[in-house]
């Protein structure tokens, strides 16, 4: 039933669910999300799943996607068997099978008739691609009204060879609807029993293809009754490959089919005939109305254009009446009917038509191309598909109008000026500014500073450019709201300019087949070149945009339009446009325009730009973007012989369904175009070119196929070399490459096993690719491929057989090669889905990737090269991190220690005793210090499993933190083992003064109580009694002698006898008499002090003279506030003080061994011995003051004379007892923990403030208040003395800290409060024994009472035994009495103590902390302390132990007092310019002997200096230097640097932003 209405089409598409999309609003863009369905080809469970199940595999280019218009029936078969009425059954089964069917053309014509006109040509081209004929003629339900399909055609480009030019090897390539061929219809009559379409098909299959090119009725569903397809009109082009062998027909031919009886589509007839160089009309018997409809053509060149094919039906032997009829009416000649009788089948038949119809093609010579039959087709009213587009082609033709006037290299020049020489030389100038390559002997900054001069005119003349007359157009034209019309624009800029190219090019490829025989190989260098020159593709216009876009100023005045493009390209991203990333070209990325762009699309889609980037890389021509096409349904150019370069990406979709899963919005495609290009390789960029392209693409990608084609091995191979340094490069930054290779034209199942040896070779390839890399990178370690990614044999590779099954060009496109592809994808996303990590890129880090690997290619070298704020932050969260979990560890120690010292101090007197507990001391913390040790390790190896803050990019500093650890375990031990020396030698020092005072309290205590018996006696009045106690007094202490003092100088002396014992400098050490005398003027660097080895010039001499100086004043300074933090702690001098300077000196010293002889360290450490002799002596001395008995005993006088009075009188004053305890033992106690704990605790409170969270944050901090300040001196203290300055920046950080809001006061309260519970606590439990049992509330209890207080604190405070039997003595109340009243004592003890606190002076508190916050602030941000080799900035690389020292920003050298020795003036040089440069350096270090600065790690190979990230980068140093030059030279003592002038200009606000970014501040 052909039903013609249009409710039946309705009905039609409603049944497939298609009605909404009906007409025209299925649009191409809509098909490229990345879902369930795209990715898992599951088989079709309902009708309307069919649609989309063909569209999906059409789009993958499948050749059997026709197949999946029929649902599978699997009951069916069950129900044979139970069914007893066979044939009612299967009429039924058919009926209901017609519900679940569709016959294939009527689906193509649905689908036709749904989408838009971009679909319907990629629809077209697609299943052109299969070889499936494509309509002509689309029927719109009413079978008279059609459309002629050009534009949905005019995307078909088909390459042949006529016989004609076979001998030449010479090919045409065009798009169809222009080729002027024979056109040959083909149409039936209601009475045909042969099948058309199968004739056609066997007419066009040659030898060993048979192909279904049109549907016919032998095929699934190809029986069904057609509902919407009668009247469309299918063609079908036949094409020949050069063989006569093969090849079907000689010349190209066009194969036109009417789907239905002529009476019912009699406009497609009429138009048909037309248009045709003959038609067939295929027919049984002619009825009346058909005799009528043929014989109207009458007045038609009838006779050389109708042909008759007849179908003899069985038996009647006799033509039938009607076709004579006809052909007597028509005056046929007898060739024009072709006869089929019973005797042929039908193959042959069809083999007699297809003589027949190559006879007619050798005298055709009226052609037709189908872009030629629109008029006709108007004519008969017809409509056409193309008429809306026409504005759109008319402004395409507008700006191709240009092209024909002139010559293409001229055109571009006059249209697309931006991307002319200018462009590349301004990318060759960025290139320069990295390498430095012409630096040559002029100083590199000033040489920088024409660089950039010349830059910025270049960027100036770009700027002024004026937008050409093609541009205006173009990006007028585009910039339109309506989506339909931009597209439309787009597409016919692209057919006009293929079609433009492809006749250039032939011309030009012509001639360079001549040359090419000449073999003249100079030529062929200049025709590649002007093969380049001349392609003129929409890339160019699309690039030039970006470059409009890219040198407009950024000033207000700029033209809308222009600010709107990075929209409009969003917009276009989005809609599944390719841009350009790289313009390999010039090499160089447009990145205002790219950053723009992206940034624009992230804000269109809400933030929500989660990315997969996926990169296809290979030698050009080997099928990459075929291969990107076919699996994600996308148009990347694809065409033999393309001539631009560069990289292309493309945005596709996730949707909803598995966005989850995969863990992306978007999976980015990037192409690449022009790799390892044959026709580009001559020219001389190219490796580079190449080499550059690849690394970049490699390093933004998280999915890399290598697409190996082993047809050509040679560019294969290099191709792979390029591609193994640039996963290599990866690897260093830590960049996880995943990679797929994808060998092309393998087929059959047998592939991946007997390609085992090829794999194999491509792996032994790899590997000796990556040592060549590897040791051009420097990395010898790195041998194997596998060194450098995970690479599996077996999994990473992939096997696609080749795209053509037979000869193209009418070979169909290989069905294997469909489904190995979809394979592939399926499996790549399963791997994606399964890998997935948090660390998912967005855009904004995409494009500080592709930023700072720019960079690093630009510099060629990779691991300095590269730095990105990616990196830089991964690495400050991990400092910071660890930072705390540094101080952890430090103040588990620290508390620790503070309980075992006072243990110490608490033992009993058995001396023996105290070093046995000293050595379990030291090893109960060994083991504590292990224990935190493997804690801080566990927090380290799960900080490296973390999935967020992209650990792996820290990768490479892992095993520094490990070590770093390590050492910090050791210092911590090394410092603990000495502070319980300390405590050792304190206990003894300490036992001894006891001793002392327990002696005279004795016969303190005997002669009062002698004195008492006598007193008691006499019964005195109080006045007299104090007069026998002062007697008594005077008499007992005349003879008390103060303590021995040491011999600090002889003992310092003689340790650093000791330290020096192996060194040959006694004679010096002789004529020391006393170390007091030392180091008392200044210190003074002489010649003697200087390795002259190698020293021959007096220029140089004077140059380490003064860095000696500097470097002495600088050590001595230091270790002057070293002894005087150590002498303000109110502590007993102790060797282990001297010990530690000596080695702190020698540490600092490291640096400059070269340069000095040992004599200047000599001379220096007895300069700093003497200061350390004056300074300890003082603090030995007034330690003796507080510990002397004499003055002790002074103390203690009142309370002996009130006791004695007191038992005199027999009254017992125990309250004041209790009073005068907790003041004299408690009170000191009290104190000496608070001074104990508070540093700790201050600690704690401040680590936790910004300034300390990472070195990088103290630096920028720092450097930020210097500027702000504007304080010369300032400048100088930090760049000269910079620890001292970082000393005391952080103590008077400290000190403003602990003032605001009374802090200080508040965290000695906090620290009382917690004593003061402990002590109460202890005098409440103090009444019970350890046996649990209570004392009696007795007298005689109060000695054990006290002790029991005492063992109760025994880890928290030292209460002085003396002392509190001295206060004790004699007393007479009950211990509960005696408790009662300490509660009252240690109440107002409490009061006082919070008064006090209040007023004690912060700094003076500070000082005396035995745990400085100040010197353990200062471990954290000082690092290793290491300063650069030529600027002297500090390193900033986090702890000691790292294997690189680095630092954010580097100095104008003249800062650190650097001069040219000749002119004398300060050196303005960058390290960061030098070593990227051409220039040599030469110092101590070198041996005087010159060096190139770019092998700087030969001398420091533990120093990374990269180049600076922007040419802005150090404008803080540098206006520092431009602002305080002469000032500098002034203290310097030379002339003012010659800075650049460019230098001059750069504005405090400049160099503020310049620190913000080198410490990645927002
Ligand atoms: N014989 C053959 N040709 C292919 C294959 N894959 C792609 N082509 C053709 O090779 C040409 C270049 O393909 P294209 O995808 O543009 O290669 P690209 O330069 O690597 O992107 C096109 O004409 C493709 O049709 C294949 O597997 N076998
Ligand atoms: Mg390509
Ligand atoms: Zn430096
Ligand atoms: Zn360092």
């Amino acid at each position: 039933m052909d039903g013609g209405e249009p409710t039946v089409l309705i009905n039609f598409l409603s049944k497939l669910g298609l009605e909404k999309f009906y007409p025209n609003k299925l649009t191409l863009r809509s098909l490229l999300e990345i879902n369930k369905s795209s990715v898992y080809d599951e088989a079709v469970s309902s009708v309307e799943e069919i649609p989309w199940c063909f569209l999906r595999r059409l789009f993958r280019i499948n050749a059997e996607c026709r197949d999946c218009t029929q649902l599978s029936n699997t009951d069916n078969d069950e129900e044979d068997n139970s069914d007893e009425d066979d044939y009612d059954k299967d009429l039924y089964t058919a009926d209901d099978s017609a519900d679940n069917q569709v016959n294939p053309l009527d689906l193509i014509v649905a689908l036709f008739l749904c989408a838009d006109s971009f679909l319907q040509q990629e629809m077209a081209s697609k299943m052109s691609m299969c070889q499936f004929s494509v309509p002509l003629l689309l029927p719109h339900g009413n079978k008279s009204q059609c459309t002629l399909m050009l534009w949905a055609l005019r995307d078909i480009v088909k390459e042949w060879r006529p016989h004609d030019i076979s001998e030449s090897k010479g090919f045409v390539e065009n798009n169809i609807v222009h080729a002027d061929i024979p056109f040959y219809s083909f149409v039936r009559l209601k009475n045909c029993s042969l099948s058309k379409s199968q004739i056609l098909n066997n007419l066009l299959s040659r030898g060993q293809l048979n192909q279904n090119m049109f549907i016919h009725r032998d095929m699934e569903g190809g029986s069904l009754d057609k509902s919407v397809a009668g009247g469309l009109v299918e063609v079908c082009w036949y094409l020949p490959c050069g063989t006569e062998n093969t090849d079907a027909f000689p010349k190209p031919t066009v194969l036109a089919n009417l789907r239905g009886d002529i009476d019912l589509s009699l406009t497609q007839f009429s138009f048909l005939f037309k248009v045709s160089t003959a038609t067939f009309v295929f027919l049984d018997k002619v009825e009346e109305n058909e005799h009528k409809i043929l014989t109207s053509l009458i007045p038609q060149d009838v006779r050389s254009k109708l042909f008759l094919v007849v179908n003899q039906k069985d038996g009647n032997a006799e033509e039938d009446m009607s076709v004579k009829a006809l052909k007597k009416e028509l005056d046929l000649p007898k060739t024009n009917v072709k006869t089929k009788d019973r005797r042929v089948n039908v193959a042959e038949f069809s083999k007699r038509l297809r003589v027949a119809i190559k006879k007619l093609l050798t005298d055709v010579n009226t052609t037709v191309s189908i872009v030629n039959m629109i008029e006709k087709a108007v004519e008969l009213g017809l409509s056409e598909d193309e008429g809306k587009t026409h504005k759109q082609k008319k402004a395409a033709e507008e700006i191709m109008l240009g092209t024909s006037k002139q010559s293409i290299p001229d055109y571009k020049k006059q249209q697309l000026p931006l991307q002319g020489e200018n462009w590349k030389k301004l990318s060759q100038l960025e290139m320069e500014d990295c390498r430095m390559k012409d630096a040559g002997e002029s100083g590199g900054e000033h040489y920088k500073s024409m660089l950039q001069k010349e830059k910025q005119r270049i960027v100036k003349e770009q700027m002024e450019q004026q937008l050409s007359m093609g541009m205006k157009t173009f990006v007028e034209t585009l910039s339109t709201d309506d989506k339909d019309r931009r597209d439309y624009f787009l597409k016919w800029m692209k057919f006009m300019l293929i079609a433009h190219s492809r006749e250039k090019l032939t011309e030009l490829r012509k001639e360079s087949k001549e040359q090419c025989s000449k073999k003249d190989t100079k030529p062929i260098a200049e025709l590649d070149q002007a093969l380049l020159e001349s392609s003129l593709g929409l890339e160019h216009y699309m690039r030039e945009m970006g470059l409009i876009y890219e040198f407009s100023s950024q000033s207000q005045q700029t033209d809308d339009t222009i600010t709107r493009l990075p929209g409009l390209a969003a917009e276009m991203l989005l809609d599944g446009y390719p841009l350009e990333l790289l313009d390999g070209d010039a090499s160089n990325i447009p990145q205002r325009w790219v950053t723009d762009v992206l940034m624009e699309l992230h804000n269109k889609v809400g933030g929500k730009s989660r990315l997969l980037v996926l990169t296809v890389l290979g030698v050009q021509s080997t099928g990459k973007s075929t291969l990107l096409n076919t699996m994600f349904g996308v148009q990347f150019p694809v065409s033999s012989g393309r001539c631009t370069r560069g990289a292309y990406m493309l945005f596709l979709r996730v949707g909803e369904d598995m966005r989850n899963q995969l863990n992306y919005d978007f999976i980015i495609l990037i192409d690449t175009e022009g790799l390892r290009s044959p026709s580009l390789a001559q020219l001389e960029d190219s490796y580079e070119h190449d080499n550059q392209l690849a690394t970049l693409v490699i390093g933004l990608s998280d999915v890399t196929i290598i697409n190996v084609a082993m047809e050509n091995f040679t560019e294969m191979k290099d191709f792979l070399q390029i591609a193994t340094h640039a996963f290599l490069r990866m690897k260093k930054i830590g960049k996880k490459p995943v990679c797929h290779f994808v060998h092309q034209n393998v087929g059959g199942v047998s592939a991946h096993a007997k390609t085992l040896t090829e794999r194999k070779v491509i792996l032994d390839q790899l590997n000796e690719m990556t040592q060549i890399a590897a040791k051009m990178e420097r990395h010898p370690s790195i041998k194997l491929f596998t060194d450098v990614m995970d690479y599996d044999l077996e999994k990473n590779n992939w096997y696609i057989p080749g795209l053509w099954h037979g000869t193209p060009p009418m070979a169909p496109v290989n069905t294997g090669y469909s489904e190995a592809v979809a394979d592939f994808k399926r499996n790549l996303l399963e791997t994606v889905k399964r890998d997935k990590g948090d660390d998912v890129s967005k855009i904004p880090e995409f494009l500080e990737w592709m930023r700072s690997l720019w960079r690093a290619v630009m510099f060629e070298n990779f691991i300095f090269g590269f730095r990105n704020t990616l990196v830089a932050n991964a690495y400050d969260n991990l400092c910071k991190e660890f930072s705390q979990w540094e101080w952890e560890f430090r103040r588990e120690i620290s508390i620790w220690e503070e309980a075992a010292e006072i243990e110490i101090l608490n033992a009993d007197n058995k001396l023996d005793h105290w070093t046995e507990m000293v050595e379990s001391k030291k090893s109960e913390v060994s083991k504590k210090i292990a224990d935190q040790q493997t804690i801080m390790h566990q927090k380290l190896v799960d900080y490296y499993k973390r999935k967020d803050g992209h650990v792996n990019l820290i990768e490479k500093f892992k095993s520094g933190f490990f070590n770093q650890i390590k050492s910090l375990a050791k210092e911590i031990q090394h410092s603990a083992n000495s502070d319980l020396d300390r405590a050792l030698e304190y206990k003894k020092s300490s036992q001894k003064a006891e001793d002392l005072q327990r002696k005279h309290r004795e016969v303190i205590e005997e002669r009062i109580m002698k004195l008492l018996s006598d007193c008691k006696k006499r019964s005195l009045s109080e006045e007299e009694l104090e007069e026998e106690f002062e007697k008594m007094w005077a008499e007992v202490t005349v003879n008390v002698s103060g303590l021995k003092e040491k011999d600090m100088p002889a003992e310092i002396f003689d340790q650093l006898k000791k330290h020096l014992l192996n060194l040959n400098v006694s004679e010096e050490l002789s004529k020391i008499t006393d170390l007091r005398e030392s180091g008392l003027g200044q210190f003074k660097a002489k010649t003697e002090h200087i390795n002259m080895k190698n020293v021959l010039n007096f220029f140089f001499q004077k140059n380490i003279q003064r860095e000696l100086q500097s470097l002495a004043d600088d050590v001595i300074e230091s270790f002057t506030q070293f002894v005087e933090d150590i002498a303000k702690t109110e502590r007993d001098y102790h060797e282990s003080f001297t010990k530690d300077l000596l080695e702190k000196i020698d540490e600092s010293l490291k640096q400059s061994r070269k340069k000095c002889k040992q004599k200047f360290v000599t001379d220096l450490k007895l300069h700093i011995c003497g200061i350390a002799t004056r300074e300890f002596l003082q603090m030995h001395r007034k330690y003796l003051i507080r510990r002397d008995p004499k003055l002790k005993l002074e103390e203690k006088k009142k309370q002996y004379m009130s006791n004695f009075i007191d038992l005199c009188k027999e009254r017992d004053h125990f309250q004041r007892k209790a009073t005068d305890y907790v003041r004299s033992c408690i009170k000191p106690a009290v104190e000496d923990y608070i001074t104990r704990s508070l540093g700790v605790e201050i600690l704690d409170e401040i680590c936790h403030s910004a300034e300390y969270s990472s070195r990088s944050f103290f630096q920028y901090n720092i450097q930020e208040e210097l500027l702000l300040k504007e304080d010369f001196d300032s400048f100088v203290k930090y760049i000269r003395r910079y620890e001292t300055y970082m000393k005391s920046w952080i103590f008077k950080h400290i000190r403003q800290k602990m003032s605001e809001d009374q802090t200080l006061c508040k965290l000695k309260n906090k620290v009382l409060q917690v004593i003061v519970d402990k002590i109460s606590e202890a005098i409440k439990q103090s009444t019970k024994c350890t046996d649990g049992t209570l004392l009696p509330d007795s007298k005689e209890s109060i000695p054990a009472l006290i002790n029991n207080i005492r063992r109760y604190l025994i880890k928290d405070i030292s209460i002085s035994e003396e002392d509190e039997k001295t206060t004790l003595f004699q007393i007479q109340c009950t211990s509960q009495q005696f408790i009662n009243s300490l509660k009252i004592s240690l109440e107002d003890l409490n009061k006082e103590l919070q008064e006090e606190l209040t007023k004690s002076n912060i700094s003076e508190t500070l000082k005396k902390l035995p745990t400085k916050p100040h010197v353990e602030l200062f471990k954290r941000v000082f690092g290793c302390g290491r300063q650069c080799p030529f600027c002297k900035v500090p390193c900033e690389a986090a702890g000691k132990d790292h294997e690189k020292h680095h630092a954010a920003l580097h100095r104008p050298q003249g800062l650190a007092a650097y001069r040219d020795e000749e002119t004398e003036k300060l050196l303005e040089t960058l390290c960061t310019t030098d070593v990227h440069g051409e220039g040599i350096f030469m110092n101590a270090d070198t041996e005087w002997e010159a060096h190139p600065y770019k092998e700087y790690t030969k001398y420091y190979p533990d120093w990374h200096i990269p180049p600076d990230r922007t040419i802005t980068a150090s404008d803080y140093w540098k206006y520092v230097l431009v602002t305080y030059n002469d000032r500098f030279a002034e203290k310097y003592k030379c002339k003012s640097a010659d800075v650049p002038e460019a230098w001059r200009s750069i504005t405090k606000e400049q160099a503020l932003k310049s620190l913000k970014e080198a410490f990645n501040v927002k």
